[in-house]
């Protein structure tokens, strides 16, 4: 009776993994990477030092997003905006073609929480470490702790937010030159202009995986987190459909799991582009008329290698880079 049981589940199986096959072409041969905002031309050559000869995609969306680590920005990194209480929060995510998935988050001190991600993913059982707990696994891992302090944009852009107090996130902040009242001005040496970022990529096998990394909202709640470490918020990966991450608002992301939202509009055949819009057009039909005040973007990369993005606002645009191209890319959006 149970051998009858696993001989017919074994028939199940090899039929759909047959189907899928067919249904999935594997596209081998023709890396790509894309990733958000116009840090993402940066991100993108460190990822292509990998892809471009053949490495894995999973290297190359941790190595691409530490470039950005490593740059002064207003979202990524130790050098970001802090939170209310002057304190500067890190959360990230990997995710590989196998559904494995590692994250932190509410991350202090230090400089690349991508990494500890991924040691998360590959060294405990678990899936997600925050805080304290985070911290001491990454010290214990090697990582050294870097000192408690912001840097000089921050250190100016946190004196300038004290003064109203007031939490407003500025909707395409990550890419603005100028970021209103409430919000960093641009460094001096014009450094300033960087973002958060969410990364995917194929490699030369046809495999994808993604990564996410930023210090979430500035001026945020002590112990806030975003959608950047949550594994199907702000980072999604399924290698028999594509992978996909967000930007912006958060708490809207989370809300509606939004990139495994955009994975299963794939999934049921829509391209990249269409399948953002959907997502991004089920946030507006959640948000009503607060839908003007925020944004969100959704970033995605399918199986057969194509991409496409959607945004709430006009202004969002991410980076794509290949065997033939490497450049920077306008998002479509639903309102100016
Ligand atoms: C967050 N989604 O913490 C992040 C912020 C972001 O570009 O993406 N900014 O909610």
């Amino acid at each position: 009776m149970q051998s009858s049981l696993f001989s017919s589940l074994a028939v199940l199986f090899a039929k759909r993994t047959l189907a899928q096959q067919e249904k999935y072409t594997v596209v081998k041969g023709m890396p790509i990477v894309i990733s958000t905002w116009d840090a993402g031309l940066n991100a993108n050559k460190g990822a292509w030092e990998i892809l471009g000869k053949g490495g894995k995609a999973l290297d190359a969306v941790e190595a691409g997003v530490m470039v950005t680590e490593a740059e002064q920005s207003c979202c990524v990194g130790l050098g970001a905006n802090p939170d209310r209480d002057g304190f500067v929060t890190l959360d990230a995510c990997i995710m590989d073609e196998h559904f494995n998935c590692g994250s932190v988050a509410f991350l202090e001190r230090i400089k690349h929480p991508i990494s500890v991600a991924r040691r998360v993913m590959e060294k405990t059982p678990h899936v997600m470490l925050v805080g304290v707990g985070a911290q001491q696994f990454a010290v214990a891992e090697g990582f050294p702790l870097e000192k408690q302090e912001l840097s000089e944009g921050a250190k100016k852009s946190y004196e300038q937010w004290l003064k109203k107090s007031e939490y407003k996130p500025v909707i395409n902040i990550e890419n603005a030159k100028e970021h209103g009242p409430f919000a960093p001005m641009q460094l001096e040496n014009g450094e300033w202009n960087h973002d958060t970022i969410g990364m995917v990529a194929m490699d030369a096998d046809g495999n994808l995986s993604g990564s996410c990394t930023t210090s979430g909202m500035g001026f945020k709640m002590r112990g806030r987190l975003g959608d950047s470490p949550i594994i199907g918020a702000g980072l999604f990966v399924d290698n028999e459909v594509g992978a996909v991450t967000s930007t912006g608002q958060g708490e809207d992301v989370i809300r509606m799991c939004g990139s495994h939202t955009v994975i299963e509009y794939m999934r049921q055949g829509l391209s990249p582009e269409d399948a953002c819009k959907n997502a991004v057009q089920r946030i507006i039909k959640i948000k009503g008329d607060k839908a003007k005040d925020i944004q969100v973007a959704f970033l995605a990369l399918n199986k057969k290698g194509e991409t496409g993005a959607y945004a709430i606002h006009k202004g969002f645009s991410y980076a794509i880079k290949n065997n033939n191209e490497e450049k920077m890319i306008a998002s479509k959006y639903f309102m100016e």
